[in-house]
């Protein structure tokens, strides 16, 4: 319970805390049966009565099933201690929002909506290189927020998403991506050398916690300090069976509630209940960079998008890329009334009708570009401390929640299955006082955003509906054509393979490129390490190693380049000829991380240049 002073002794010899939270207002006369149960029951029993839930005890037998009358109150009372304002404020916000969501109510209303001003980076420009520079430098004073409670249903794994390799070429998973990428920045901003480690936040929730936990510690942290990582974990928030609010029990045991996930919204409130966002602050952190689960292009550009924070004086700056008319994707909007003027996401389920209701008779619709004129919502954003803290401070880290009932029928009354309140980590401007700076850096889509969230057939379909496929083998093809892309900006030759078609999903995943974080995770890295470098279509190319310079290569095969720290490596005049990665469909006999994605790779007869101790190499041959 909330009040962890307020034990009482009961029946079963265990200590319980009383219902602080749940407290009752006025007493109601009723027929559940009480008999046996201890105070803390009772009490508990009749606060829920009191707010309309009945149905909930509606199968106690009038005697006994003590161990489970208690056992269903125990978790009413977590669920009130939990919520961050008690079961009573979650039923009485609930109640609202559902007879808002039930009259149609506009939740923007009497505000219009325009195109907000923001920054535009383009791949390897001047303004990108120093915008990139800037946040390097600030890097060393960041921390980060990886949000990765959500379970992935739409992806059909079943791990969890961090587990899953980001690409099949190395198999590294998407938090081992993560945990190199953020040691690659502490080189490179030279943070290590002042004594500082760059702190990790991962959100987990029931989930994923376990597996998250056991991941990190089956690989050593992935290099990371353990005490440089800490998990906060978020709590489910009760089901709601119909659009009175009331709560929905299991349906394989009537004395649990069920359950459902309260949203990333969370994470602003975990931070700040916990105190991390506190302590960073002490320690010197001014900037928290926050990112989702199954992106792993997010790196540069929000180092990028940083240093945009830091150019002007961002309080908060979003990582946005063009986004698609009717994509499933949030938009970045400015929205005016007579006393509110703030950027924020607007999810695409809100966006049309609120274009319709303004600005826009036809809603989310291209215009001649051919994207939607509102920036798409990557949910990777930097958050300047300072102003994070006293927004923390003010609005208790609660995020304004809302509701997405699907409907059974017109009456709006039944929902098709139980919904729930949810909260959005991207709303967090809300919080935030009317003059904060609250801007966006938007960037080409391949540069920064590509996340896997559906499976091969929900992929599939999206791309016939000419929409980002989202799944896992688009996320592999789209990774390794940003490193290609990478190369290239900095005076590469490479050769475009046709797209393949795998799985019935189209992808461009040849030439392949993997450029390992402690190669590079910046384009000036990139840009001051290669040199001369030709590589044909049916290639493959892994770099490894903070000192491998490639000063003249030419790739026509498979080739990996691994060094340690220590060992200075120049690629100067090397010729590969070899028949070069392969690639087939995955085939009904396929594991299931093979087979969301659609194909099989195989490197084939790899040459492999391995550098396992420290000194000067050159390969001329
Ligand atoms: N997540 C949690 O940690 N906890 C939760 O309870 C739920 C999720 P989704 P979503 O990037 O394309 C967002 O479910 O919410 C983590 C934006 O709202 O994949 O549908 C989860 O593990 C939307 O504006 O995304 O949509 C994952 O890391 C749009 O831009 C992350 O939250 C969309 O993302 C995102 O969860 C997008």
């Amino acid at each position: 319970m909330r009040d962890k002073g307020q034990g009482l002794d009961t029946r079963d010899g265990h200590r319980h805390h009383a219902p602080r939270n749940l407290q009752l207002m006025n007493s109601k006369s009723h027929a559940v049966p009480e008999a046996g149960l201890d105070t803390t029951d009772r009490q508990t029993l009749r606060c829920l009565l009191e707010l309309d839930q009945d149905h909930l005890f509606s199968h106690w037998p009038a005697q006994g099933a003590l161990e489970d009358k208690h056992r269903q109150l125990e978790q009413l009372r977590q669920l009130d201690a939990q919520l961050p304002a008690g079961l009573r404020g979650y039923i009485e916000n609930a109640k609202t929002l559902l007879a808002a969501s039930r009259s149609g109510a506009n939740p923007y209303a009497g505000l219009t909506p325009s195109v907000p001003h923001g920054r535009e980076l383009l791949a390897g420009s001047a303004a990108f290189l120093a915008a990139e520079a800037e946040g390097v430098q600030a890097a060393k004073r960041a921390a980060f927020v990886l949000v990765a409670g959500g379970l992935g249903e739409r992806l059909g794994y079943s791990g969890i998403k961090i587990a899953l390799p980001a690409e099949t070429l190395t198999r590294r998973s998407f938090l081992e991506l993560y945990a190199q990428q953020i040691l690659a920045l502490e080189q490179l901003s030279l943070a290590r050398e002042e004594g500082r480690r760059l702190p990790l936040a991962i959100m987990t929730s029931d989930d994923t916690d376990a597996q998250t936990r056991t991941l990190l510690r089956g690989h050593d942290y992935f290099g990371l300090s353990e005490d440089q990582v800490t998990l906060i974990k978020q709590e489910k928030v009760p089901s709601l069976l119909d659009a009175q609010a009331h709560l929905a029990k299991s349906a394989s045991d009537p004395y649990v509630i069920a359950t459902k996930p309260h949203g990333h919204g969370d994470v602003h409130l975990l931070l700040h209940q916990s105190g991390l966002a506190q302590r960073w602050s002490q320690h010197g952190v001014q900037h928290i960079l926050f990112f989702q689960d199954t992106n792993p292009l997010w790196c540069n550009a929000l180092i990028a998008t940083l240093g945009v924070s830091v150019q002007e004086d961002l309080d908060m700056n979003t990582m946005a890329v063009p986004r698609r008319a009717g994509e499933a994707a949030g938009a970045l909007v400015r929205l005016e009334g007579p006393n509110t003027a703030l950027t924020i996401n607007v999810e695409y389920n809100q966006l049309d009708p609120l274009l319709r209701a303004t600005v826009n008779p036809e809603g989310d619709v291209a215009d001649a570009s051919g994207h939607s004129p509102y920036p798409g919502n990557t949910n990777a954003f930097v958050l300047k401390v300072d102003s994070y803290l006293a927004a923390l401070e003010s609005s208790g880290g609660k995020i304004a929640e809302f509701v997405n009932p699907k409907y059974a029928d017109d009456s709006k009354t039944t929902f098709k299955s139980p919904t729930r309140l949810e909260c959005m980590m991207q709303d967090f401007p809300k919080v935030f006082p009317s003059n904060a700076h609250v801007g966006f850096t938007n960037f080409a889509r391949e540069q920064c955003f590509s996340a896997a969230k559906n499976s091969l057939a929900d992929a599939l379909a999206k791309q016939q509906a000419g929409l980002p496929p989202e799944g896992a083998g688009s996320v592999e093809a789209d990774l390794y054509s940003f490193y290609r892309s990478q190369l290239q900006t900095a005076g590469a030759n490479i050769e475009e393979h046709a797209p393949l078609q795998m799985g019935g999903l189209k992808i461009q995943l040849l030439p392949i490129v993997v450029l390992d974080p402690s190669f590079a995770v910046t384009q000036a890295e990139v840009n001051e390490k290669v040199k001369h470098l030709h590589m044909t279509a049916n290639s493959s190319l892994y770099i490894a190693g903070p000192n491998v310079r490639i000063e003249s290569l030419s790739l026509h095969g498979a080739l990996r380049i691994e060094a340690v720290p220590g060992a200075h490596v120049r690629i100067a005049g090397l010729h590969v000829e070899n028949e070069g990665p392969l690639v087939s469909e995955a085939g009904e006999s396929a594991n299931e991380v093979i087979a969301m994605r659609g194909f099989a790779l195989h490197e084939g007869n790899v040459r492999v240049l391995r550098f396992d101790t420290p000194g000067n190499y050159l390969v001329d041959a």
